[in-house]
């Protein structure tokens, strides 16, 4: 018989030595540290968020019955009946559009609150709608846990209506409102501020001018806090001054900076700039939300139920938006009758298809990966980990390394036009500039370079066939750690043609891409490539409604119609007491090119224009200057009109509310008058000083 002696302890040893070495086969080298935090890193709140993408903003209160964009606050509650609200409706949509949330005007500037505030008198329990016992958060709610969304609230700090805005007591009403919303609700994922602040209003019958130190009066700090405890999970919006979890882009128009860092300072002035592109070495996490519209403006008017927004355009947004490390906050003007408009539903859904198709087939799924540079050349952190569809894995390099590349290998020839990247975020955002070609004809093409990446990033680019695509890092804050890519082939889409009518009255169609042909109809009736086909600029008289489209002959697409009304043609039209030819860029019909007065002028500031005939008046239009920088654009004005340029009758004033936010045309409308010459006066711009720019200048006739 052997005398076995078990040395139980050398056993245990030489097991865990065995299973380490076994691990460290089947793992790579575990020890390997994962790189440090970069910078500032996102809260587990932003994370979730950001992860959302696209979600819905929603306008609806009673400027939905005035057709106004700002309601004064003195509009009367027993407009508020919708005949067939149904949130479901809003629900359902948002979801079949792909949608994570929506984000619900719960009080504009108006002060109307859509929920039976118990502060206030100015509400849904005093409206005839459902007799005074509706309350459309609470409906919205509903709807959203039923289609498994999140829910938002739009709470408008500035209150038109409100008698103590201005004073320390509506802070406090202020924060009654939140705690009702951020209670009674259920859970609310973004509570959204909004930076208009402040200007005329009712105020309770008082009918004045308030202004606001927006700096101090709201004290958001201690509203933030607020806030937290009473939604740990939520997210803040705010417009940047005072700085939040999530930051406006300085701009509705649907795009952020095409740099764009998720970081701001947490502290100190905010400028466009900071808020358009984020801050490069900014102190805190604050990434970028886009909101835009489906239409062009924020609330329902009839008028421009033809004006929704194109897929192409919306593709453009989508790639702009979330394309470039920010979420998409689209909107949905909800109509008087409670439902949003069959055109605003189609064109969502369209968007959501067209997003699915672009995006559908991966073709790194059945690609390989390899890297320049593997962080301590372990499995863990190589290539392969940013096509492996898990986003809880990176490729890392070294500490020092800031520039590497990856090559993407096919395996054979691949078709494709888009690039998608992401950066592991929990690590921060480092990547500064990069680059992506494809190994075409023997050698490297390049087809696109870009500075950052932050969550997402994408990239367009022509379609291009290539085995093998390398992304190089040229440039980063510190070692890249990039969870992610894919590369896709996306059905091209066909974007309308643009119309414009000059100041002869010349018509000119201009299809974005000159290989496709124009159709176009007078008729109001819809053009097909049986309609009248376009190819030179063609003379007009009179009013005159047209609609055109971009047709592919080698594909047998079209695009979206473009749909333009125009009133008189201005050819007869002069500047009086302006001797500047460039002046004349504000009847070229083109809102891209502008004009402004001479720097010496002062507010108030008039321009007279003689109609050379007269004319039965009912209106007027203003396109401001749409450019970035010093636009100048009109707020306050007044507008004349003139028989013989001596006599002025005043026939319209007022504002251009939020033109800063959305400059589009702005129309006004007033009893019908005789008359050859106007005067149109700025009395304040967007800028508070005298810079006054005009893109087009238009009147509405009888
Ligand atoms: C703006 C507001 O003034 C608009 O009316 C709209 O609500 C938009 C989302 O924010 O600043």
């Amino acid at each position: 018989m052997y005398n076995l002696k078990i040395n139980h302890a050398a056993v245990s040893r030489f097991f865990t030595a065995f299973f380490f070495i076994i691990g460290l086969i089947f793992t790579g080298c575990d020890r390997v540290a994962p790189p440090q935090a970069c910078g500032p890193v996102p809260t587990e709140n932003q994370l979730r968020w950001q992860e959302m993408e696209y979600y819905a903003f929603v306008h609806f209160s009673l400027n939905t019955y005035t057709n106004q964009s700002w309601g004064y606050g003195d509009e009367d509650v027993n407009l508020f009946n919708p005949a067939a609200l149904d949130c479901r409706q809003w629900a359902r949509i948002c979801k079949e559009a792909g949608m994570k949330g929506i984000i619900f005007t719960a009080k504009h500037h108006c002060g109307f609150c859509l929920w039976p505030s118990e502060y206030t008198e100015y509400s849904v329990k005093n409206a005839p709608w459902k007799e005074g016992k509706g309350d459309v958060v609470r409906e919205l709610a509903d709807a959203c846990k039923e289609y498994g969304l999140k829910l938002g609230i739009y709470l408008s700090p500035w209150d038109r209506n409100y008698a103590d805005y201005g004073k320390p007591e509506y802070i406090t009403y202020f924060r009654n409102q939140l705690r009702e919303l951020l209670t009674n609700y259920g859970e609310i994922f973004e509570v959204w501020y909004d930076g208009a602040n402040g200007g005329t209003g009712y105020y309770g019958g008082a009918n004045e001018n308030r202004k606001i130190d927006r700096t101090t009066y709201y004290d958001w700090k201690n509203t933030y806090k607020l806030v937290r405890e009473l939604q740990p999970d939520i997210v803040i919006w705010n417009d940047g001054g005072d700085r939040a979890d999530l930051r406006w882009v300085g701009t509705e128009a649907g795009f952020v900076g095409i740099t764009n860092w998720s970081l701001l300072n947490g502290t100190g002035e905010v400028d466009w700039g900071m808020l358009h592109f984020g801050l490069e070495d900014g102190d805190s996490w604050v990434p970028a939300e886009v909101n835009t519209s489906i239409r062009p403006e924020w609330f329902y008017h009839p008028g421009e139920d033809a004006k929704v927004k194109t897929l192409p355009k919306l593709m453009d947004t989508y790639y702009n938006s979330i394309g470039r490390n920010a979420t998409l906050l689209l909107n949905f003007p909800i109509m008087p009758n409670g439902l949003i408009h069959p055109n605003d539903e189609k064109a969502a859904l369209e968007f959501a298809q067209a997003v699915k198709e672009a995006f559908a087939v991966d073709l790194t799924d059945k690609a390989k990966a390899e890297a320049s540079n593997i962080r301590g050349n372990t499995k863990k952190f190589d290539a392969s980990r940013t096509i492996d569809n898990n986003k809880d894995t990176y490729w890392a390099t070294g500490d020092s390394v800031t520039t590497a590349s990856l090559i993407i290998d096919f395996g054979r020839p691949a078709t494709f036009n888009r690039f998608l990247v992401q950066e592991y975020i929990r690590l921060g955002q480092r990547v500064k500039l990069f680059k992506i070609e494809a190994f075409t004809g023997g050698a490297w093409q390049e087809l696109a370079t870009a500075t950052t990446i932050g969550y997402k990033r994408i990239l367009r680019f022509p379609t291009v066939e290539a085995a093998k695509l390398r992304f190089t890092i040229t440039d980063s804050k510190s070692c890249p750690v990039i969870s992610n890519i894919g590369v896709y082939d996306a059905p091209q889409i066909l974007t309308p043609p643009t119309i414009i009518r000059d100041q002869a009255g010349e018509i000119h169609i201009t299809p974005a891409d000159a290989e496709s042909e124009i159709y176009y109809t007078l008729d109001g009736t819809e053009p097909s490539k049986e309609s009248k086909k376009y190819s030179v600029p063609f003379q007009s008289e009179g009013k005159l409604e047209i609609s055109a489209i971009a047709y592919e002959p080698s594909s047998g697409k079209s695009s979206p119609v473009t749909h333009e009304e125009f009133d008189l043609p201005r050819k007869d039209w002069k500047i009086v007491g302006i001797h500047d030819e460039e002046a004349y860029a504000i009847f070229d019909g083109d809102p891209s090119t502008a004009w402004h007065q001479h720097k010496d002028k002062k507010m108030p500031a008039d321009l007279v224009i003689d109609l050379g005939q007269s004319l039965n008046i009912s209106g007027f239009k203003y396109h401001p200057d749409m450019g970035l920088w010093g636009p100048g654009m009109i707020t306050d004005y007044e507008f004349y009109v003139s028989k013989d340029k001596r006599t002025w009758k005043l026939v319209s004033e007022g504002e251009f509310p939020n033109i800063r936010n959305n400059p589009l045309w702005q129309m006004k409308q007033f009893l019908p008058e005789n008359a050859r010459y106007i005067k149109f006066r700025a009395l304040s711009n967007t800028e508070n000083n005298n810079n006054i720019g005009y893109a087009e200048v238009d009147v509405i006739t009888n």
